[in-house]
């Protein structure tokens, strides 16, 4: 629920281990968390601050379309993962503007260079959407989840449909004990900028209700998990309804569950406001297929929440 959410918040902020880590932010966190929603409830949505669902909506189509460029993103105006795209562009040798090392750190203390950063971005972006030679190359981020879950390759060359297996197998041996969809490729990790937080997920069905449980190695507790939250309960409506399920549960089974030192304020904001009645979801009701889902097919229904709380991320 959201009150554990933000008990488990409480709790890193005044148990937590402080630690630096990859972004040079520095962190305080715990090893090993677990959070339940029971999705009857409603739609778990954060309601002590606001969560776009709209980009969470189109990261999530990205994700189960197996498509890999932020092309797609950028069309539905969604920019969370340009700053991975945007790093592989400038250490390679076709870019030639200002120097943009250590750009994730130096956009928050110097903002004569964020604004050069933010042109810069801005040209790379448009460049994404306007050139598809130019997309292919620097659009695409590689082996990340849409490739793991739609199209795993085998060492024999031929390539794994994962979400399509654990589909068939929810519905045709729905106590099957083995209906996994692993993100987490130990062949392609070293390569990966930056590997899958979000790295194995479980189905669960019983008393005709589907029930996800997700293992998170990493996670940013307060910008990309009411994210992950949202997404992974979005994903198991739209299973649960092509394969004529009700919706259990979710459960986000946690590794190192972090707050970055610059999240401290916005949860102390975050903790001022009541927690709101749920929303909840409607699906386009004629899909029966995952692969035809699109943005229309998903509305989102009486959302309350506080307002916006921002905050920068971490690269
Ligand atoms: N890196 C870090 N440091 N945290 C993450 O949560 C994260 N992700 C993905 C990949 N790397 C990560 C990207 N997901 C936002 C939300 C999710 C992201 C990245 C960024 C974010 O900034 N959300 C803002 C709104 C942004 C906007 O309006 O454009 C927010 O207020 O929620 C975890 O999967």
């Amino acid at each position: 629920s959201e009150k554990s959410y933000l008990e488990l918040a409480q709790k890193i902020l005044t148990k937590g281990n402080l630690k630096a880590d990859r972004t040079g932010t520095g962190t305080k966190s715990i090893f090993g968390a677990q959070l339940r929603f029971n999705l009857k409830d409603g739609f778990p949505l954060l309601t002590t601050k606001k969560v776009p669902f709209g980009l969470i909506k189109s990261e999530l189509l990205w994700f189960i379309h197996g498509d890999t460029n932020i092309r797609y993103l950028l069309e539905n105006n969604n920019h969370i993962w340009d700053e991975w795209a945007f790093e592989k562009y400038v250490q390679s040798s076709d870019y030639s503007g200002p120097e943009m090392k250590d750009f994730g750190q130096r956009r928050l203390k110097d903002s004569e260079f964020k604004n050069i950063y933010d042109q810069e971005m801005l040209k790379f972006t448009q460049k994404v959407l306007e050139d598809q030679d130019f997309a292919n190359k620097y659009g695409d981020l590689g082996n990340v989840y849409g490739r793991q879950w739609r199209a795993w390759k085998t060492s024999k060359g031929a390539t794994i449909d994962q979400l399509h297996e654990v589909i068939e197998t929810i519905k045709h041996h729905p106590d099957s004990r083995r209906m996994i969809v692993s993100a987490w490729n130990p062949e392609d990790v070293p390569q990966m900028a930056l590997p899958p937080c979000h790295t194995l997920y479980q189905f669960y069905v019983s008393n005709g209700k589907l029930s996800l449980q997700l293992y998170q190695r990493s996670a940013d507790l307060f910008l990309g998990v009411p994210f992950n939250i949202a997404s992974y309960a979005l994903l198991n409506s739209l299973i649960a309804q092509i394969t004529g399920l009700e919706v259990g549960e979710l459960i986000i089974a946690f590794g190192d569950v972090h707050i970055y030192l610059n999240h401290f304020n916005q949860f102390e904001e975050q903790f001022k406001n009541p927690i709101l009645p749920l929303p909840t979801i409607q699906i386009n009701p004629a899909i029966k297929q995952i692969d035809e889902y699109q943005m229309d097919d998903i509305e989102l229904l009486n959302y309350q929440s506080a307002k916006r709380i921002a905050a920068p991320v971490a690269v």
